[in-house]
């Protein structure tokens, strides 16, 4: 029997736009420049528009998300098998979005849905082998058919109670950030986003769902297959085949296929090589493959083996339940970050960009990646990295911040495209949950909608929140048929008695910088089971601002085209008020509002992911088990909550997260030892004493040695300590946090900076961790001025031969000491191993740098108030 073949239908595309904007711009055909496309893509390419990324561009592009346009290609058609069951279809791997797809001029396809794959048979309208086949796609713009179909559906909200972009996003099926984020402009594309192939077979495994489960005690893990076959004869048989992750059968199984199709079985693997996030253990792979006939079609799947769960059980001190991921019987503490979609441009994402980010975000010790609901299930390729490097994914299905409706031909859709993103990903090992939307409970709370959280059995399509049908019923049907061991959560953020509720299920924190704009140093008091968003603006760095802004004159925090840039609702009122709390700040030039912003929400990242780490606590007491910052990437270069800009260029926020999810890590904590005098304001309270705690990532105890010293902060000189609290042996409790010094004295609290470094007990007795802790606020600290800081480089000779290794020292205490090369220097500025580094004298820091290019006679250091040091500078 033949086996299956596809074709890529990739080569002589050409669009066109079919309606008249912009004085009938693109109203011919033209080539396009890549495929998969989408209209923005080929557009810039024939430089009919502008790069909507830089300056005010996206103004002058706006016409383009209004436009309708049609794409067209024609290919030969291949011999089919001269069989009467043979069958051509074509596939469409996504179609972004209203489109009526025409082959050799007869309407195949009405398409809705951008993330949904569409497959039609066209057997009947193939051309005969080696003749021109016609393919045309005709799309019309999302936003006019979204608002028709609001009218038609009825709209339940207010229009206020949709964050971002405007209500009739809601009523179509499509990247809900194609209408504009907080973080990114409003492009919303439209044209094949996907690959398209012609298939031609004679049988076919249309279904092969691969899901698994690991016995408690870890010996056996069973892989469950289920599918489907479409074939003409009976009495068929799919030989299913599981390799080893070095290569090796293991087991192969001839399995029947009834007389509907279908075939399910279950595998057993003894001893099982088991897959880990790399933060616990190794990434083995197990390959299943399914074949039919055993040639004529052949499906795969790679496999990690894990024994996965989602434990909520009642905490032994705190009200409430952990929201704890368990892998193979360990608990995970899942630090990592938020990730939003790559591109506007989604066709451009490569496999290797996507590599890329996973593997910098793994490189930030990040263990965790959250895809947001406002963007998309992501490509398989995503996927299959953070299985290979050990990532682990919480989906969001595709909802964000809206009242979406409940009808019944969208929620048609939503089931369908459900189905389809569960089966196309779900078999993946770094897939840990599935959450039914970003933020709707939260808004139906926020905004008041009809949400009575005792009515949990609807219906409630007459209530003014009717999309609970998608939630509650219909994505939990589906997960339950077919997400296997993946747990379902309703809402993120969902538990307990609120969608906020600290001591259930999981939060979005973000009273700090949103909201009430609480200080950031009271992100302790919102610790929560599992924090899946919380963040803090900054500029990114002052090349990708020169690239987002090219006017030198609006090279400013001010700028109409900064703001452009920066699209979070108030950024300029909350960089002040922040600023202005925390220490003696200056916005100009730019490069000092740069280093300010980025100050700032570094700070804040140290404050909030060091009080939770320390909250993961040990078993039974895990107050906090994941964090993940909003966000990891940015989209454009713009300035918003990421910790790493457009152009890869870690902020300092970067630097501070990995620390803090570093296999074991120090920190104090200053406590409060008098409050402010009763009736007295503007004095704060003060804090002279410090708890000193450790977190052990490792899975077995750690013996260390905990030194602390201190030093006056405007001269540098060393502060003598009680012997008993200058060095102190510990234990640390394997994977959990041990609280080491409940409380020490220190000594001129206001002016004195602690230092604790902990030190492993073996032989090359390195440090583990380290740990400087200030006064504050720091605005009331006086620095010194004439301060001494020295780089110089010294060749590795244990790194990669491009890596060298730069060695930092200064005479005075100082905070937020950041290496780099300036754009005065020429070319992109060197990639520092750390940055964003405390210093204290007589300590040399080693800094790992790759792409120096002998520019090491170029480094400039920046620290905190370094401007109060410049010539002529006065108070
Ligand atoms: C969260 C996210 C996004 C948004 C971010 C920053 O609520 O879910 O919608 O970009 O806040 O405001």
């Amino acid at each position: 029997m033949a086996p299956l073949a596809r074709t890529p239908i990739s080569k002589n595309w050409v669009f066109r736009q079919t309606t008249t904007l912009n004085s009938s711009c693109a109203s011919s055909w033209l080539p396009v420049a890549q495929f998969p496309t989408v209209a923005h893509i080929d557009l810039l390419h024939h430089k009919l528009i502008p790069d909507p990324y830089i300056d005010t561009n996206e103004l002058d592009c706006l016409w383009v998300n209004d436009a309708d346009f049609t794409y067209r290609t024609t290919f030969p058609s291949p011999s089919l098998p001269s069989n009467d069951s043979s069958r051509a279809e074509l596939v469409f791997d996504g179609l972004d979005t209203i489109v009526s797809v025409f082959f050799n001029s007869e309407k195949i396809l009405e398409g809705r849905d951008m993330h949904l794959s569409y497959r039609v048979d066209v057997t009947r309208l193939l051309k005969k082998e080696g003749e021109e086949n016609e393919l045309e796609l005709r799309f019309s713009n999302a936003p006019a058919y979204a608002k028709s179909e609001m009218k038609r559906i009825g709209y339940k909200g207010n229009g206020t109670d949709v964050h971002f972009g405007g209500p009739e996003r809601l009523f179509v099926r499509k990247a809900q950030y194609h209408w504009g984020w907080d973080w990114g402009p409003a492009l919303n594309t439209s044209g094949p986003w996907k690959p398209i192939w012609l298939e031609t077979f004679t049988e076919r495994i249309s279904q092969f769902l691969v899901r698994q489960s690991v016995s408690e005690d870890l010996s056996t893990a069973k892989i469950i297959i289920n599918g489907t076959a479409s074939s003409a004869q009976p009495s068929r048989t799919i030989l299913l085949t599981v390799t080893n992750p070095n290569g090796s059968i293991l087991l192969t199984e001839e399995t029947p296929i009834s007389s509907t199709g279908t075939f399910s079985t279950t595998l057993t693997v003894s001893n099982p090589e088991l897959w880990y996030p790399f933060t616990y253990g190794s990434q083995p792979l197990y390959t299943i493959s399914g074949a039919l006939n055993k040639t004529s079609h052949t499906e795969t799947r790679t496999l990690g083996l894990r024994r996965l769960q989602l434990l909520q059980h009642p905490l032994t001190s705190a009200p409430g339940t952990s929201f704890l991921f368990s892998i193979n019987n360990i608990s995970i503490f899942c630090g990592g970050s938020c990730w939003i979609p790559g591109d506007y441009l989604l066709p451009r994402m490569t496999p290797s960009r996507y590599s890329s980010w996973l593997k910098l975000a793994k490189s930030g010790n990040q263990c965790m990646i959250r895809v947001w609901g406002g963007g998309i299930v992501e490509s398989d390729e995503f996927y299959r990295v953070c299985d290979e490097e050990g990532i682990l994914v919480w989906q969001d299905f595709l909802f964000a911040c809206g009242d979406y409706p409940a009808e019944e031909g969208f929620v048609e859709l939503v089931k369908k495209e459900a189905e389809q993103q569960v089966e196309r990903v779900g078999h993946h090992a770094s897939l840990v949950i599935w959450v039914g939307n970003n933020e709707d409970y939260m808004l139906a709370e926020m905004w008041g909608w009809e949400y009575d959280i005792d009515d949990q059995e609807g219906p409630w399509d007459k209530t003014n929140f009717p999309a609970r049908k998608i939630y509650e019923r219909v994505l939990p049907e589906i997960c339950e048929r077919l997400a296997g061991d993946v747990p379902y959560w309703r809402s993120s953020p969902y538990g307990g008695t609120t969608s906020n509720d600290v001591t259930v299920g999981d939060t979005h924190i973000w009273s700090v910088w949103h909201g009430p704009m609480a200080p950031y140093q009271e992100y302790k008091a919102y610790t929560s089971r599992f924090v899946s968003e919380f963040g803090f603006e900054s500029a990114p760095s002052i090349r990708t601002l020169h690239k987002a802004i090219t006017n030198p004159r609006e090279r400013h925090w001010q700028s109409l085209t900064f703001d452009a840039h920066d699209k979070g609702p108030s950024h300029q009122r909350r960089y002040g008020m922040y600023s202005g709390e925390n220490f003696r700040f200056r916005f100009n030039p730019l490069r000092d509002f740069i280093y300010s912003t980025q100050f700032l929400q570094a700070e804040a990242m140290k404050y909030a992911y060091n009080h939770w780490r320390r909250a993961f606590g040990g078993p039974g007491a895990e107050l906090c088990s994941g964090i993940l910052v909003w966000q990891l990437n940015d989209i454009w270069p713009g300035t918003s909550w990421a910790l790493v800009d457009s152009e890869m260029s870690l902020k300092p926020s970067f630097h501070i997260t990995k620390r803090a999810l570093a296999k074991v890590v120090v920190g104090v904590e200053r406590l409060v030892t008098k409050k402010t005098p009763y009736m007295v304001t503007s004095y704060p309270p003060s804090k002279t004493r410090a708890a000193i705690w450790a977190v052990n990532g490792f899975t077995s105890s750690l013996p260390a040695t905990l030194h602390l010293s201190a030093f006056d902060i405007e001269t540098g000189s060393s502060i003598a300590l009680p012997d008993d609290v200058r060095t102190r042996k510990v234990m640390l409790k394997p994977n959990q946090t041990t609280e080491i010094v409940e409380g020490v004295d220190i000594p001129d609290a206001d002016t004195t900076v602690l230092y604790a470094s902990l030190v492993a007990d073996r032989e090359q007795g390195e440090q583990l961790a380290r740990w400087l802790d200030w006064p504050e606020p720091l605005k009331f600290v006086h620095f010194a001025k004439d301060v001494s800081v020295t780089t110089t480089l010294q060749p590795s000779s244990s790194s990669p031969s491009d890596s060298e290794v730069v060695l930092l020292k200064a005479d005075r205490p100082l905070k937020g000491v950041v290496l780099s090369i300036p754009v005065s220097a020429g070319g992109e500025d060197a990639i520092w191993d750390d940055n964003f580094i405390d210093l204290v004298p007589g300590e040399e820091i080693r800094v790992g740098v790759r792409g120096l290019d002998g520019r090491e006679g170029r480094i400039v250091t920046r620290w905190l108030c370094d401007w109060e040091g410049e010539e002529g500078f006065e108070l």
